[in-house]
Formats: structure tokens, sequence, C-alpha cells
């Protein structure tokens, strides 16, 4: 069984001294949550910071506290004052945090703080490389960590490595006000799988390593020198079942009641978060003092509990904020409350689990107003407690959240006014109305929730192809004479030919490149030989194949294999249906690019669609390339389509279209005992990977393959195919 080992900044264990003696207790957080829900699939390992600085501890301490974290098969990396202040508190919570959420005037650039980190990440590294086996999985976790997937793919090249960032990855825009924003992509481009909450977060993550790095990717994978990076979203969900259930425990049901006889018949608006500047605290203050000025026949008939958790007091954002956040409650009160009525009750503290739900629970409407939230968990925690009653939930734009709780008052937290009228929506939604919403965000969130979130990711990671090194080494006069004997002993002979960059080069004229009549010949002579099959393996459509090579004894494969006219049936056949109602969608963005890109036109095939753009400026093609490329990989993503990238040409077409498929279709019931495949683009990957186990697989020119063999250009195919066809 593989083990899986988790690498994040805390510990699911939080060690504390008092005096000399040294306690533990579980930290709280949805990711030790989350993650205790692959217990059953995995041994498991997770290492990570303790929570205490090692300057308070004797090294006989260490020794202990280590041997007693391992029993709980937990692993401590070790932070002294000065690196707890200048890693955690300075780069990532003074860097990386405010930076992530879109405060660049908050972000604090200081050299020591990234020395620290780059430091800090090795030191994770070197532990995690003590503990790790070669069937181990590794999944990092957060902005904490950035550099470490690249650390460890340095000393450990055949485990898969996984990273998870659980904050916002920021547009291109922002992340480039970075000075170590190389450092950091390459970093995390250690990993096999990148993991987002939201495709949005993924597609900037993958447009800064295009225009920073100069990486492209396919379908969200990026191809990095020798080694293969996927890249998607896995929405975080929350332990559905134990906020669902919440309610039916004894202290659960008592701290209801005592706050039901302070709330009596108010209606109840909960806040919570922990204290800081990314979740509009402020804001949704200033708005409901809004709402209490333009409202006053809600007074006394509504509250606010607002639970804030200390979080990094350390850093002044935080210190001032929180001077801010108790100024505005004081006012508000002041202005507001009489004997009997306060409009505001503030907790500034952390809370028992179980008062936390209860507040769920006698919340009627819950104002969740963040600037930037990654993912947002309390707002899935309060639909999944409404079992009982309904409930409103309020809901910023700018949390992940909002994607899947379209259900919620959606609001810009920025708009005092637009959050204002949604507390006034809410306050008088009819009861049935929110019973139908909570409904709808119920099943959504409890189908995925937080294991379906690890399960997924995790077999993601597993699925990945191992990534071992794959360049094929030049073909020889060795091997070449040893082909041409395989091919002739042999009894049933199969050749997978690629037609352009294969058997033709390329032209940027179309018509040129039709096939030479030396060309027909040769693929005429190869068909005939005894128990010979040639099949031609091309992304251009039927027509065109037809008309050049549709007369002689072969089999074609058009359109990547949407088409197949095997040389037995003698007829184009397709498994797909006719049905493209995509091409309705993309055709006026593609109609919209080619008027603003001279010279560039669009090829509609029957199962995809093709923006050429071989004649038009090379500065202007690299611009107008990038921009659409953006633009439809965000739009085809949930329409099951790819957009590939070929010579001077962008193909769209749905994903379950490709040359292995195809080839594999033709290679069943067939027991041939020699098997070629040449090709010489990524399409001809899929070719490769569908040829059986001893098959001679031959990529043409430079860049990775998983193909045996290398020539170098058309003319040594050519030069190999006469020679088994002498
Ligand atoms: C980061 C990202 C992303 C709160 N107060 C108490 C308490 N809580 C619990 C809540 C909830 C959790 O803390 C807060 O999670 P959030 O998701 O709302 O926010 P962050 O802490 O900023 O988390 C965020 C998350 O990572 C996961 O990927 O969603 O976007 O910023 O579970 O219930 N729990 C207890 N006492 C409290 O006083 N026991």
């Amino acid at each position: 069984m593989p083990k899986l080992i988790i690498v994040s900044n805390r510990l699911p264990i939080t060690v504390s001294k008092v005096g000399n003696k040294i306690s533990y207790s579980s930290s709280s957080g949805g990711l030790a949550t989350a993650l205790a829900s692959v217990d059953n699939i995995e041994e498991k390992l997770w290492i990570g910071w303790p929570g205490i600085a090692e300057d308070d501890l004797t090294n006989q301490e260490k020794k202990e506290i280590t041997k007693e974290l391992l029993k709980q098969n937990c692993v401590p990396v070790f932070l002294s004052q000065k690196q707890i202040k200048e890693f955690y508190l300075g780069f990532c919570n003074g860097t990386l945090w405010p930076l992530f959420h879109y405060f660049s005037l908050y972000t604090e650039y200081e050299d020591r703080y990234w020395q620290a980190y780059k430091k800090i990440n090795q030191q994770f590294c070197n532990v995690t490389i003590k503990y790790a086996n070669k069937d181990s999985l590794i999944w990092v976790h957060d902005y904490h960590l950035m550099l470490l997937p690249q650390e460890l793919r340095k000393k450990l090249k055949e485990q898969k490595i996984g990273f998870f960032l659980h904050v916002p990855f920021p547009s291109f825009e922002i992340f480039r006000l970075l000075p170590y924003r190389k450092e950091l992509l390459n970093g995390l481009l250690g990993a096999d799988l990148l993991g987002f909450h939201v495709y949005d977060y993924a597609r900037h993550f993958l447009s800064s390593t295009s225009r920073l790095l100069g990486y492209e990717h396919k379908l969200g994978t990026i191809l990095v020198k020798d080694h293969k990076v996927k890249v998607d979203a896995f929405p975080i969900g929350i332990d559905y079942e134990k906020f669902a259930n919440a309610s039916k425990s004894k202290l659960v049901k008592n701290e209801i009641k005592a706050l039901r006889a302070i709330t009596k018949k108010q209606k109840v608006i909960v806040s919570i978060d922990r204290l800081d500047y990314t979740k509009g605290i402020l804001q949704r203050l200033k708005a409901y003092q809004m709402f209490l000025q333009k409202n006053p026949q809600y007074h006394k008939k509504i509250m606010m509990i607002i639970l804030a958790v200390p979080s990094r007091t350390g850093v002044n954002a935080y210190a001032d904020l929180r001077k801010n956040v108790e100024q505005l409650i004081s006012r508000i009160n002041g202005a507001y409350s009489s004997v009997n009525w306060t409009p505001v009750h503030y907790l500034f503290r952390s809370v028992p689990f179980e008062q936390v739900t209860a507040f769920y629970s006698v919340g009627d409407i819950a104002l969740i107003t963040p600037l930037r939230d990654g993912m947002n968990l309390v707002a899935k925690e309060f639909i999944a407690s409404k079992q009982k009653s309904p409930g409103v939930l309020i809901l910023s734009e700018m949390a992940g959240a909002a994607s899947e709780l379209s259900e919620a008052i959606t609001v810009n937290p920025n708009d005092k006014v637009d959050i204002a009228s949604a507390i006034k929506q809410a306050i008088e939604m009819p009861s049935a109305e929110q019973k139908s919403r909570v409904k709808h965000m119920q099943k959504r969130i409890s189908q995925y929730d937080v294991s379906s979130w690890a399960y997924d990711f995790m077999r993601a990671l597993k699925e990945i192809k191992s990534n071992k090194k794959n360049v094929p080494v030049m073909i020889g006069p060795k091997e070449i004479n040893k082909t041409k004997k395989d091919f002739q002993d042999a009894k049933n002979k199969l050749l997978f030919l690629d037609y352009d960059g294969t058997l033709v080069e390329f032209s940027s004229n179309p018509g040129a490149v039709s096939p030479s009549k030396d060309l027909v010949n040769l693929i005429s002579k190869l068909a005939k030989i005894k128990g010979c099959e040639a099949v031609i393996v091309s992304g251009r459509d039927k027509y065109t194949l037809e008309k050049w090579l549709g007369h002689l004894p072969i089999s074609l494969i058009a359109e990547h294999g949407a088409w197949i006219k095997s040389k037995s049936k003698k007829r184009w056949s397709t498994e797909l249906t006719k049905k493209q109602d995509w091409k309705k969608a993309l055709q006026p963005i593609l109609a919209y690019f080619t008027n603003r890109t001279p010279n560039s036109f669009v090829e509609e095939k029957e199962f995809s669609l093709v923006w050429h753009y071989r004649k038009v400026e090379k500065s202007l093609a690299d611009v107008r390339t990038q921009e659409l490329k953006e633009e439809l990989n965000y739009l085809t993503n949930t329409l099951n389509l790819g957009v590939y990238e070929g010579s001077k040409i962008l193909e769209i077409k749905p994903t379950n279209i490709n040359k292995g498929d195809a080839v594999r279709k033709l290679l069943k019931d067939k027991s041939s005992d020699f098997v070629m495949g040449i090709g010489d683009d990524y399409t001809d990957e899929d070719l490769f990977l569908a040829l059986p186990k001893k098959a001679i697989s031959i990529k043409v020119g430079i860049g990775n393959s998983c193909a045996k063999y290398r020539v170098r250009g058309v003319d040594q195919v050519l030069s190999l195919l006469e020679k088994l066809a002498n």
C-alpha cells in the first residue's frame, strides 16, 4: 500500500508548554478533518510545525515530542522564534497572503523574509525525504510551502507529488508584482498535480506560467522539460454529516437553549470568521450600520452576533483591523442600542465547536462577505446546519464558495448599499423560498463533501502516469536493419503513419502538401506487400484524405480519430454523433479573433473547429493565440472540449476524440506480429501509447515523446519506409 505523506505548515496536533509540562491538543481547522477521511485508504504520515517555538524547548523535550507525535503518525518540523517571525508572519502572512487576496498595498517585500521562506521550505524537504519510500504519495498543502514540490522533485524522482492551494491564485497582473514570482512558479511545477479550489484560480496559474515562464498547457497539462504537471480544480467540501447532525447532541442543544434565551424573537444575523482583513468584516459592519439607519422598523427586532477568531496577532495589519472593528462596533452600539437591545454582540476569541454550531442553528441569516476568499467553509457549514429551520445565506461574490452556492443572495462585498438591501431581502424572504434555496444547496454540498474532495485529489494523483523522463533514442543503422528483418519475417504487419510533418514537410501553403507521385507510389508499394496493412492517421478531414489517398488499398483515420475508413470495409464510419452544438457557441469568438487578426482563418471540420494563423505576422500571432487560448480554455472547460495547439493552428475538438482510440479500434481483432507507428506532434503521442509493447514507435523531430526511437525529419522517415518496401 502506498504511504501517504501530508506536508503542511501546521500539524493536526498542537504542542504547548506550561511551566515544564508539555501538552498536546488537536488543532482545529478544516484540513485536519478533511484528511482524516483518507484514513481508511492509506497508511498516513503528517509532517508539519507543531505550533511551538523551538527556543522554548530543550533538546530532551524535542526528542520526547518527536517520539510522542510519531505515535500519532506525525513528524514535527521545529521552527525557531526568528523563523516563525520571518517565515510564517513575514513571507507567508506579510507577503503571500495579502498579495494572493489582492491586497497589494499590504504586501511587504523584505528580502530576509524571502530568504527565510527558502530555508524553511528546504527544511521541510529534508524532513520529508527522510520518511519517503519509493511508493510514497506526497501531498503538500498551501502557500507556506510553494517551493517544496520542486525541492522534493530534485531528490525524489519516482514519487508522485501533489500540491493543493487553499487560497486564491491571483490574476497575472497581481502575481507579477512579486519579485520572486518565477521561483515560486518553478517551485510549484515540481509537482505532478496542482489543485485549486475553483477553475478561475487554475486559469490564473496557467496564465502566469505561460506569461512568465513561457510554458503552454494542453487541457490543463503543462509539459515542463521532462515532466508533466496536471493543473485542475478540486473545490473543498465540509464534513456535511457532522454539521447536519450537530444539533442532535445534548451539548449543542444546551448551547442553543442558552442562546435563544438571549436572542428571543429577534432575527439573528451571524458573522463568523478569523479576524482577517480579507474577510470584509469592517465593510460588513458598515453595511449593517446603513441597514439600521435606513430601516428603523427593524430596530429591536434584529441583532448581529460577530464571532471574530484572533488570528496572526503578530502582524501589524491585524492589530489595526481589530482596533477599527472594535471602534465601529462601539459606534453602532452607541448610536442604536437601548437598555433592552444591543444590535451587535461581539466575541473576540475562539469558541468550541458546539458553540459555533449553535450560532449556525439560531442564525436566521449568515452574513459572509469576504473581499476575497479561496473557498469559505463557514458558508457551507451554515447551510449544512440548517436541517430543521431554514435560513438565508448572504454570500460575497468573491468567495470561491459562491460558484457552488448559487441559491445564496450574492453581494459585492464592497457595496454597502447592496449588502444592506440584501439584509432586508433576507429578513423578508418567505419561509418556503428559504427552504427551497437551502435544500438545493444542501443537496450539492452533501454530495461533494470533504471526503469526496480528498478522495478525488488522491485518485487524480494516483492516476497520473509515471513522469519518468522519456527521451527517445536516435534510430541507428543497427536498429534499422533489425526493423527491416523483423518486418520481412512477420506474417501480419501494421504500419501507422501520421501524414503532415511525418510523410510530408510542413508548408505555409496548404496546397503544397498534397502527396507527391513518389509518396503515393511508396505507400502503394508498402500496401501491396503480402500481409502488410498501411494506415494513415491524420488530423486532416476525410474529404482531403479521400481525395489524396482514397484510391489506395490502405486504411485511413481522419480528424484525429473521429472518422475511420478501414481497408476491409472501404467506407468511412464514425461513432460520434453528428450533432456538435458547441460549435455554435464558439464560432462567434473565432470570428471575432479572425476579424482582428489579418490573414487568419477558421476551418470547420465535422468534429472540430480550427483557427489557422500560419500567414499572420509572428508577433501579432503570438499575442492573438495567447489571448484566444485563454478565452477558449475558459469556455471549453465546461463543455468537455480540448484546445490543441498544432503547427500554426489552434484546434478545438471534443476531448474524447484522439488518435489512440482509433488505433486501438483497428488493432482489435488483428494478430499482427509487426507493428510500427511514426508521428511528429503531440497528437501522435496518443497513437504511440495505443501501440502494443513490442511495437516500434518513432518520433519525428525534437521534443519529448513516449516513442522508443527518434528520427531527425521527413527524409529519414521516407528512407526507412523505402527500405521496408524494397
Ligand atoms: C482557508 C482559506 C478555505 C471559525 N471560528 C471558529 C471555528 N471556525 C472554523 C469554521 C471553519 C474554519 O474555522 C474557517 O474556514 P474558512 O474556510 O471559512 O476560512 P480560513 O480559515 O481562511 O481557511 C479558505 C479554507 O482554507 C479551506 O481550504 O476555504 O478560503 O482562506 O471550519 O467553522 N471553529 C471553532 N471555533 C471557532 O471559534 N471550533
